[in-house]
Order: structure tokens, then C-alpha cells, then sequence
């Protein structure tokens, strides 16, 4: 039976969260009849109850699940024969360092250098709660964390040099094939494509070549979402 995705959606029906990503690449991976269901930043709250607080959460027949690593954990558990997320143990481990290192050194550099982007891709009517949200947490206006954002691309290309320095030797984060490892650097690298017409990766960047991996799989998931022009 279907899994429900609840999934971030701007304009036009734009998926740019990483996280849902995550999840929306997760599924795809163990060959999962899925729908997506597109919600607003200001609809979160009326998703299952109010099941969470972020996005993505998915429903399997009335079993609710949030949390884009609770969400591969549970598609681990419940499709063990289907291909593996993690190839095991210690690819759980280390997915959750890879979690950390997308969340220190890759997602708040990239942010910083499209949230007035972002906050132009969403719906108008989630746009006051995203401007006054992320305002505050940044404690700028979103046209001043934008601001100079040229100057801060190789801060970008410099956090993504242990994924290059890899790619010398392996063309996935899990080995010969991609694991949701993989998903999780994809997911923030699918975030700016979607969101921002700012260029984030330099088109000869063995990282581009990667990521354009990963566009491709599962017949093209993530390509079919229109890149923002
Ligand atoms: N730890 C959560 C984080 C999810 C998250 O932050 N999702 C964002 C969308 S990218 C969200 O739903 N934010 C809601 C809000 O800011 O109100 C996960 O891994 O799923």
C-alpha cells in the first residue's frame, strides 16, 4: 500500500527541504510506492494530528513517522528485503556523522547564501512566518544574510573537500553504490538547486559530477524537480 509523504512545498509545488529529501530518496531507494503530499511551512501543524513540529513525516496506513533518520530507520526495519539504507550497523553510525557534518559545515554556509531565495520560492502565505522565523534565528533581515554571498562560494568548495578528497577513490559516500549517506549531502546540495538560481557548485567539481549522479537515479527523482531559474 501507498506511504503518504508530507513534504515542504513553495510555489508551484516547488519540494526543496533537505530533509524531505532525505525521505523522498529514501522511499525511492527501497523501491516504495509513494505520494506526496505538498505542505506548507504554516500547514505543518495540522499534519497528523500534529504528529510534528518539522517536516518530513510520513504515513504508512496510519502509522506516523517524523524525523528524516527515525524515517530511513523504519523503512530499514519494515523492508529489510528491500536494498539496505545503510549496509548495516556501522552504516547507521555513520550516517549520523554524516548528519552532523551536513549540519555544521554544509547547511549553514549554504543557507546563508540563499534564504531570501527560499523565502521568495514559498507560497505567499508562508512567507511571514518564514521571514519573521528565520529573522529572528539569524537576528538579520534575509536580504542582509544574503548579502555578498559571491564572496562566500569558496567557503562552500572548501567544506565540501572530504567529499571530493573521497570521490578520488569511490563514486558514493556508500561505496560502490549510494546509500542514504549519500542522501543526506544530496538532500542540502537539492535544497539551493530547487530554491535559488545562485550557483552553488562549480560546474568541473568532481562534487557537481556526484551530485548529478544522484540526480539521475530512480529515473531521474530528483531532476524531474525543476531546477529554480
Ligand atoms: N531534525 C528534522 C529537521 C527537519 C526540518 O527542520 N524540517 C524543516 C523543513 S526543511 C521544517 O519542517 N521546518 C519547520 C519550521 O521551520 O517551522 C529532520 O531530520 O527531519
Amino acid at each position: 500500500m501507498t506511504i503518504a509523504l508530507y513534504d515542504l512545498a513553495g510555489k508551484d509545488g516547488r519540494c526543496f527541504s533537505p530533509y524531505c529529501w532525505r525521505a523522498r530518496m529514501a522511499l525511492a531507494h527501497k523501491g516504495l510506492d509513494f505520494e506526496v503530499r505538498e505542505t506548507g511551512f504554516t500547514d505543518i501543524g495540522a499534519v497528523a494530528d500534529g504528529a510534528s513540529r518539522t517536516l518530513p513525516v510520513i504515513d504508512d496506513n496510519g502509522w506516523i513517522v517524523a524525523e528524516s533518520m527515525d524515517i530511513a530507520l523504519y523503512l530499514e526495519k519494515t523492508h529489510p528485503d528491500a536494498p539496505s539504507l545503510f549496509g548495516g550497523e556501522g552504516g547507521v553510525a555513520a550516517a549520523r556523522f554524516i548528519d552532523a557534518f551536513a549540519l555544521a559545515n554544509l547547511m549553514p554556509v549554504i543557507v546563508r547564501m540563499c534564504v531570501k531565495d527560499i523565502h521568495d520560492a514559498l507560497q505567499a502565505k508562508d512567507q511571514p512566518y518564514f521571514r519573521e522565523s528565520r529573522e529572528k534565528r539569524f537576528g538579520a533581515t534575509l536580504e542582509e544574510v544574503q548579502a555578498g554571498r559571491e564572496a562566500r562560494i569558496d567557503a562552500l568548495h572548501d567544506a565540501l573537500t572530504p567529499l571530493r578528497m573521497m570521490l578520488k577513490r569511490q563514486p558514493w559516500i556508500g561505496g560502490d553504490s549510494p546509500l542514504y549517506t549519500d542522501y543526506i549531502v544530496f538532500g542540502a546540495l537539492q535544497w539551493p538547486r530547487v530554491a535559488s538560481p545562485f550557483p552553488m557548485l562549480k560546474p568541473d567539481d568532481p562534487v557537481a559530477e556526484w551530485f548529478a549522479r544522484g540526480l539521475a537515479l530512480y529515473d531521474g527523482l530528483g531532476e524531474r524537480m525543476p531546477a529554480a531559474a
